[in-house]
């Protein structure tokens, strides 16, 4: 009788702690350099998403949204770690090196693998690949998403516009013919091989600075490469591939707790529409890439639905940075944008200070737990590894995340006051409607982007309350509150502020 009770008992003990809605799944959509105004339910430029539209008014659409950095790999970083990329020298824009992420470093998808968690990675990785120096792409390159957490990965290494420009599957270059070994170099050998700056006549995109090197596809990149022709990717097939990959992926592992980073190429550079969005937008390839997107996005939307899973699956939509127009090709970003403000009403824009640089859409939803909502707390990327791991009942912690669960997946409570964010090795402190950008006397407006990148001689002070753009400068008119933002800026960096200090143009 004793034992029945105690079997009793037991068996409602564990089917408290394996209640399904603890386990929820977690696709997490993240796109490169989409702007703050690039998604129509934000309600400031006129280009359509639909399908984000959809997902962001059934779900949390934050309005005071971060990523961490105004460039991809500092926040991918941070995204993983839940560590501020300037604590880490190695967290800056990745061409061909090596991962950045300690091996021994807690990271988002180790903390769902302790979990019980299925985990994969597919898309643009650029945190990373190998360690101590080149990376042999002929054999099993580690450590990379594997050696960091996930179960799965099929990534391209970098960016679209570097080499290598293939597919990696779980540390092995897809499509690899033996007999044709790929090597590249970021210098100067260009292996004999035509290239941007000696083949104008072979591109079919030309390049505006940068992106002067190997052809491929007609398109020119960054870095020379050699080999490798059978796994070379088709770049307007590349959207297909990763939600073809990423519907794979989940087709094996959707009867079980999953944790997928669903890591989107676009609207970054080199933007190559499949011809079925070539027009789409009336705005050129980037208003393209991005109705690409979209519809990838309502691709995942509906898989999840008719795979009955739509329920149990927490979705999150955002960007690594802010937008930017001509990152180094001439295609038509600027000439055809039209009355479309990517950065919505934001200041500046990748690589910035100013807000547009890592203000970015962001977007929770959990159909059936999650009430529509508009959003205005402060919240970051770096807080998803302590709040999903509150989520879920662990332990695990990061160094510089906020347990932000309430407010991303409950519709209650309080966001972040405060926050140190990063653009090209430079850092601005905000703190509730207040922004301080330390000086910078360096370049204010970037020669080739023509983006304005928050440098000034002076210490600027804003209140957003106010002046969201940024416009009046109140470090002069206020300065007891220039004061306080200094020193508590200074106490948050500590000593890792000296490594704050360098500009790095890109
Ligand atoms: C820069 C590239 C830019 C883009 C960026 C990385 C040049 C001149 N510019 O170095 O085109 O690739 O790196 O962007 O090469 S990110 O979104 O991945 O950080
Ligand atoms: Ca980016």
């Amino acid at each position: 009788m004793k034992a029945k009770f105690l079997l009793l008992f037991f068996t409602f003990l564990f089917s408290c702690s394996s209640d399904k809605n603890m386990q929820p799944n977690v696709v997490l959509i993240y796109l490169d350099d989409l702007g703050y105004g690039d998604v129509s339910s934000y309600q400031l430029g006129t280009l359509e998403t639909p399908n984000i539209d959809k997902i962001a008014n059934g779900g949390i659409r934050f309005t005071n949204g971060y990523a961490s950095s105004a460039t991809c790999s500092p926040s991918r970083y941070a995204l993983m770690t839940g560590t501020y990329p300037w604590r880490n020298k190695k967290a800056k824009i990745i061409t061909g090196g090596n991962l950045i992420i300690d091996e021994s470093e807690m990271t988002l998808p180790k903390m769902f693998k302790s979990m019980g968690y299925q985990t994969g990675v597919v898309g643009k990785w650029h945190l990373g690949l190998g360690k101590d120096g080149p990376i042999d792409y002929n054999s099993l390159i580690s450590p990379g998403p594997n050696e960091v957490g996930f179960d799965h990965s099929f990534i391209m290494a970098d960016t679209q516009d570097r080499v290598p420009t293939v597919y990696i599957e779980n540390g092995n270059v897809v499509n690899l013919d033996p007999n044709d070994p790929i090597e590249i170099n970021f210098d100067d050998n260009d292996y004999g091989l035509p290239s941007g700056t000696k083949n104008p006549e072979m591109l079919t995109m030309r390049w505006h600075h940068g992106h002067n090197k190997a052809i491929i596809n007609g398109v020119p990149r960054i870095g020379y490469m050699k080999g490798g022709d059978k796994a070379k990717w088709s770049d307007i097939d590349m959207a297909d591939e990763f939600i073809n990959k990423a519907k794979d992926y989940l087709n094996k592992v959707k009867d079980k707790p999953f944790f997928l980073f669903y890591s989107l190429q676009q609207p970054h550079v080199p933007r190559t529409p499949h011809p079925r969005f070539v027009g789409s937008s009336g705005m050129g390839p980037r208003g393209d890439v991005i109705k690409e997107a979209d519809w990838c996005i309502g691709e995942m939307y509906n898989y999840l639905e008719e795979n009955g899973i739509l329920e149990n699956t927490i979705i999150i939509i955002s960007s690594d940075n802010g937008p930017v127009l001509n990152d180094g090709y001439y295609d038509d970003a600027v000439e055809k944008l039209g009355d479309h403000t990517p950065a919505g009403n934001l200041r500046g824009g990748k690589y910035s200070l100013f807000e547009a640089g890592t203000r970015v859409p962001f977007i929770t939803y959990w159909k059936g737990k999650i009430k529509p909502e508009i959003s205005d707390e402060i919240v970051t990327q770096i807080d998803f590894l302590n709040s999903f791991s509150s989520l879920l009942g662990s332990e695990i912690k990061s160094n510089d995340g906020v347990d932000l669960s309430s407010v991303f997946f409950k519709n209650k409570g309080k966001g972040r006051e405060e926050l140190v964010i990063e653009a090209t090795s430079r850092t601005a402190f905000r703190k509730n409607d207040w922004v301080m950008i330390p000086p910078y006397d360096l370049i204010a407006v970037h020669p080739r982007v023509n983006i304005e990148l928050g440098n000034s001689k002076d210490h600027l002070l804003f209140n957003l309350e106010n002046d969201i753009s940024q416009q009046n400068n109140l470090s002069k008119s206020n300065p007891d509150k220039l004061k306080e933002m200094i020193s508590r800026y200074q106490e948050i960096l500590g000593s890792d502020k000296k490594k704050a200090k360098k500009l790095e143009l890109e």
